[in-house]
């Protein structure tokens, strides 16, 4: 039985994926460089400064650790003046209508992102008061594809990972799942989120039925 469900933020609740692609890019372009869409697959769900690291690898660009601080401070400002005037309609489809009715049916809800901005994308769409737990990139130690911030989650909501759902649209957010011992709906492309237990297009094609028959 599902008693909770565990929800990444960037790319299931809000489209806020593309601002980290476009932002990244920006970053890589000007060091002289750029990378496809493919690419920044790799990139979701992973830390800012993973992200970093990798894309920096990618460019054949190595860089002190003092300048790769720099580098992601100023990444994380031009996304900070992208996500400024986010607004409720740029929440995903069904993601409001599905926390609803997670809600009217007594299941827990917390968020699992590895976002440093998870709060503020929570407050400016509007849907902060649906989560009985919140952990996010402030929180972890250790990022995805490790379980830990869905494990804190279950934890602060006092249920055990097996009664878990977590949704989510990166490889390495399926992976912590799968390691915490939960179940995972993917949203997104079934070829590349090959290892979810279930994979919908987005969150208006899920139901409660569908939780409980994982
Ligand atoms: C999100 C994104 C990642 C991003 C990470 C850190 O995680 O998917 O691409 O690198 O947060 O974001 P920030 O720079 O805002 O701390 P999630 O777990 O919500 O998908
Ligand atoms: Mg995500």
């Amino acid at each position: 039985e599902i008693n909770a469900c565990l929800f990444d933020l960037d790319g299931v609740l809000v489209d806020t994926a593309i601002y980290h692609y476009k932002a990244w890019r920006r970053l890589a372009n000007e060091l002289g460089f750029d990378f496809t869409e493919k690419d920044n697959e790799k990139l979701k769900g992973i830390s800012r400064i993973q992200s970093l690291k990798l894309i920096l690898e990618w460019g054949g660009i190595k860089k002190t650790s003092k300048e790769i601080e720099e580098l992601s401070q100023k990444k994380n400002d031009w996304y900070l003046e992208m996500i400024a005037d986010i607004q409720p309609n740029e929440l995903l489809p069904g993601s409001r209508e599905f926390l609803q009715e997670l809600k009217d049916h007594g299941i827990k809800i917390a968020l699992g992102s590895a976002s440093k901005n998870a709060i503020i994308i929570l407050d400016k769409t509007n849907i902060r008061h649906f989560f009985d737990a919140i952990v996010d990139g402030n929180m972890v130690q250790a990022s995805k594809p490790d379980p830990e911030v869905f494990l804190i989650g279950a934890k602060l909501l006092n249920i055990q990972p097996q009664q878990c759902v977590v949704i989510e649209d990166a490889v390495a957010g399926v992976e912590a799942a799968l390691a915490g011992n939960m179940k995972v709906i993917g949203i997104g492309d079934k070829g590349v989120l090959k290892e979810a237990n279930l994979v919908v297009a987005s969150l208006a094609e899920m139901s409660i039925d569908q939780l409980n028959s994982l």
